[in-house]
């Protein structure tokens, strides 16, 4: 077989990447490990950024979104007992979030793909990357072999291809938090409009949805916590704890139809790139999802990615492809810096840190008093404008 671009990953990013050089002409083809039912269940993102909405509305694969999609205009931050209000109308006129979850995006994107003849391989097996740092890079799975120009690796933190870099040739970056998000999905009407992010003495809660039925909810648990010592109960009780903190607000209970532990961790691999291979997405970086920048991040660089592979099919010349990394790298470290910012603003941490916690309290006072410290938040959570960070 042969392509011209073979993508690893149908999550956001490669499926996104395999949609946009469509548009260009440029052929892929992507490898999935999972089933297309797996990809298209998993709950994980909820929050889209400005440049994400309009990146797949230009792209044609936005019409559901504008259907369904819930625009937010603000976000409250919850505290010491009061409410307040991050007005993004006010703050960034004409820039907003969108709440759809990704596994929406998922859907609507593999929609897309097959309907234009698209080749997603799911199930496939034993990926490995072969001669990538030469010009005739190949892929091999499940007993075949697949020759292209470039590899994109867009197979996640776990995946197989940034392993394929060679010892010595990528600088990473780590920080681990002493803490997770148990995150549940409920049939239950939100009792807000607004996403709500409460900073309580008991911990971090988030109030989210994915549609006028459906809430989406977070809480700040121990790192290495099992799900199983969270009954339903036990989880309603404790985010009516920390979110029924000021007066008039009462949550609404319901069903819950998914709980999950995900461990907050803040990554990044330098250079995103290795010969024709080309990292995008959660398999150069992770975020603590904290800032509702994971999935965010993962469009920018493909959108980086399709416009130098254009390029160099377009004209022969490499210079976007050399600087495709350093081009990711700069929003790239804007995110790990907002999403590190407000996990320490928002989670208890070692509670004996009497001086760190008057910091944070000091700070949440200022970002909730100050319209230019109010507006630092606002433009990075809707997302600063593409150009405005390569
Ligand atoms: P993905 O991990 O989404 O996709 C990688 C794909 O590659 C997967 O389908 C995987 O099956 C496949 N793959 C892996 N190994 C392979 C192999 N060897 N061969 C072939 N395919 C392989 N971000 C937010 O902004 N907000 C959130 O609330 C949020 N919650 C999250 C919850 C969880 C549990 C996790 C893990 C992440 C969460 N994220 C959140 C971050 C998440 O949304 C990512 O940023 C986003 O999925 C990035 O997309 P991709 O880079 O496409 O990676
Ligand atoms: C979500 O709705 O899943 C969500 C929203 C905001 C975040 C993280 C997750 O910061």
């Amino acid at each position: 077989m042969r392509t011209q671009v073979g993508i690893i990953g149908a999550g956001p990013a490669g499926l996104l990447l395999s949609h946009l050089l469509h548009l260009r002409g440029i052929e892929s083809v992507v490898l999935e490990l999972r089933s297309r039912d797996h990809a298209e269940k998993r709950v994980r993102a909820g929050v889209l950024e400005q440049g994400t909405t309009d990146t797949l509305i230009e792209a044609a694969v936005g019409a559901r979104l504008l259907r369904e999609g819930l625009p937010h205009q603000g976000i409250e931050l919850r505290y010491g007992g009061a409410g307040h209000r991050i007005a993004f109308e006010k703050l960034v006129p004409g820039r907003a979030i969108t709440v759809y979850g990704q596994q929406e995006v998922v859907k609507d994107l593999i929609t897309a793909r097959l309907a234009d003849g698209g080749d997603v391989r799911f199930e496939v097996d034993d990926v490995a990357l072969h001669a990538i740092d030469s010009g005739e890079p190949y892929v091999t799975f499940g007993g075949e072999r697949l020759d292209c120009d470039f590899i994109a690796g867009c197979d996640g933190f776990h995946g197989v291809s940034r392993p394929a870099i060679p010892e010595g040739v990528l600088t990473e970056y780590e920080r681990e938090y002493p803490f997770a998000w148990l995150g549940i999905l409920a049939r239950v009407k939100p009792s807000a409009e607004e996403l709500i992010y409460a900073r309580t003495e008991r911990g971090f809660a988030l109030h989210s949805m994915r549609s006028p039925e459906i809430s989406r909810f977070y809480l700040q648990v121990p790192p290495d916590e099992d799900i199983a010592e969270w009954p339903d109960d036990r989880i309603w009780a404790e985010l009516k704890a920390r979110l029924e903190t000021v007066p008039g607000f009462v949550l609404a209970t319901g069903e819950i139809i998914d709980k999950g532990v995900t461990p907050m961790r803040s990554f990044v691999a330098e250079p995103m790139q290795y010969g024709r291979l080309f990292l995008a997405g959660d398999a150069a970086h992770i975020v603590p999802p904290t800032g509702a920048k994971g999935l965010n991040l993962a469009v920018a660089d493909v959108r980086l990615l399709t416009k130098a592979l254009a390029h160099w099919y377009g004209t022969g010349s490499g210079d976007l492809l050399d600087g495709y990394s350093r081009a990711c790298l700069k929003r790239v470290w804007r995110a790990q810096h907002f999403s590190w910012w407000m996990t320490t603003l928002l989670h208890t941490f070692d509670s004996e840190d009497a001086y760190a916690h008057r910091l944070q309290l000091s700070y949440l006072d200022y970002v909730t008093s100050s319209e230019a410290a109010a507006t630092t938040l606002a433009e990075n959570y809707v997302g600063l404008p593409y150009g405005s960070m390569e």
